[in-house]
């Protein structure tokens, strides 16, 4: 196998449907024996459901098994779900946010090999190889986008710059200095050091190609937004602690959603009121099964994530399955007068309108006198703040009329100078809610 090709493993990723229901039956029949003798939670579950691992002979059986929820794992904190000794565990890692309990998930030393190659697989897909250098912004730590990035990297090949969230000014510096090759932030971020790498008239002395860009809900007129200003191709990269961080799936250079690799996480997608199966291209939550991973298995683990699938061969000949960008999450969208509402329907909204304004924006939700009031503010050109205020005002009705159409509610506009919505390193936060609901 060239280098290049190295982990565009054509066995394990371009496998007949056949071959992979064949695989992953024999993982799950496995796995699930190892979670009833070893994991007193999933015993506990399985005898209340009347189940045996010898009821479970494939793929096909996977509905019976019981669903794990962010409150099992909460129940369970920090080591009640391991199914090996502490001994074993090599390393812990968390979701991201800063407040409350942690979800905290652990990992073997199998479970970081399996975590790089499942990584180094998605740089793959972005066009990156063992020439390539990049540069991370994702915060190294318990969060697990750093380090995600960071092994799959040396799995690659390539060099890595672990240059963590924070200091803009340093990023840019670093960015032309040691000449990456491709960056890896959230998409939030990476829009706000593209302007200031464009108004610091840096773009043309970088090196920059590719961008994978994730940890967030972002839409593709963002992603062609970004590209048009740094002039690089980006790519969607998803994961989630509980599973394995970054890497559970990625966008290849096709852009026709993001492969999933099935032949270590089963994915389901289930319609989240009646938790019956969604048809190929229907929306619904991504539920997922580890087979193989050993410190902290997952049978049927509940996302949240709202998304649909498509198990037609890729473009790129991978056979992998491919899941829409992400909608958001049953829990980020907001119902506002009984419509259901999602930041990346804003977001789509906004971008639609060419270069007027600018993709940073916050929702803010209130209830005055019993009745929701949905006010998104945006950021416009600060031309409009000077004395033309009938320019404003026309603007203003006009991103109204535009996000009343997108979102089938009517919506209060503040426009606001540019940089005045708080900017994040980490993952960007779009909704206040002060309903107190
Ligand atoms: O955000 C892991 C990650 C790091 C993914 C870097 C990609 C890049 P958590 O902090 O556990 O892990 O948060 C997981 O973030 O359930 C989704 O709701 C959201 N999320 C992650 N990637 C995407 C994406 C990391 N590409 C939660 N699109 C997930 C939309 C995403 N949402």
């Amino acid at each position: 196998m060239e280098w290049t090709e190295r982990y565009f493993d054509k066995e394990k990723e371009c496998m007949s449907r056949d071959e992979m229901t064949a695989l992953q039956s024999e993982r799950l029949v496995k796995q699930v024996a190892n979670v009833y003798n070893n994991v007193a939670f999933y015993n506990k579950k399985m005898k209340e459901l009347g189940i045996e691992p010898g009821d479970i002979k494939g793929i096909e059986d996977i509905n019976k098994l019981p669903f794990t929820t962010k409150e099992d794992l909460r129940d369970n904190y920090p080591f009640g779900l391991l199914a090996v000794p502490k001994s074993k565990v090599a390393r812990v890692q968390g979701s991201s946010g800063t407040t409350g309990k942690l979800t905290l998930a652990s990992y073997t030393q199998a479970d970081t090999e399996l975590w790089g190659e499942c990584v180094a697989r998605c740089m793959t897909m972005a066009g990156l190889t063992d020439e390539d250098i990049i540069h991370t912004c994702y915060g190294y730590g318990l969060f697990t986008g750093g380090l995600g990035i960071d092994f799959g990297a040396r799995k690659l090949g390539a060099m890595v710059i672990p240059m963590s969230s924070g200091n803009t000014q340093r990023q840019m510096m670093c960015m032309e200095d040691f000449a990456a090759t491709a960056i890896a932030c959230t998409p939030s971020y990476a829009l706000y050091l593209a302007e200031s790498l464009r108004d610091a008239g840096l773009v043309d002395k970088l090196k920059i190609k590719a961008g994978i860009l994730g940890a967030e809900p972002w839409t593709v007129e963002m992603r062609e937004q970004i590209e048009s200003i740094l002039g690089i191709k980006c790519f969607d990269i998803y994961g989630l602690c509980e599973i394995l961080g970054p890497g559970v799936a990625m966008e290849c250079v096709h852009h026709k959603g993001l492969h999933i690799h099935e032949d270590y996480f089963y994915p389901e997608i289930l319609n989240p009121a009646t938790n019956e199966a969604c048809a190929d291209g229907e929306t619904g939550e991504l539920v997922f099964t580890t087979l193989t991973k050993e410190a902290m298995p997952l049978i049927r683990y509940r996302t949240k994530d709202l998304t649909s699938i498509d198990h037609s061969v890729c473009d790129c000949g991978r056979t992998l399955p491919r899941i829409s960008k992400f909608k958001g999450r049953t829990d980020d969208m907001k119902v506002i007068r009984g419509v259901n509402v999602f930041p990346t329907q804003v977001e789509a909204a906004l971008l639609s309108m060419g270069g007027e304004v600018a993709p940073h924006y916050m929702m803010i939700v209130d209830r005055e006198n019993n009745m929701d009031k949905l006010t998104v503010m945006v950021e416009v050109d600060e031309r409009y703040f000077s004395d033309e205020i009938r320019e404003l005002e026309g603007l203003k009705n006009k991103i109204a009329g535009v996000l009343k159409q997108a979102l089938g509610i009517a919506v209060h506009v503040k426009l606001v100078e540019p940089k005045t919505i708080a900017r994040s390193e980490g993952k960007a936060k779009r909704v206040i809610d002060n309903r107190n609901l």
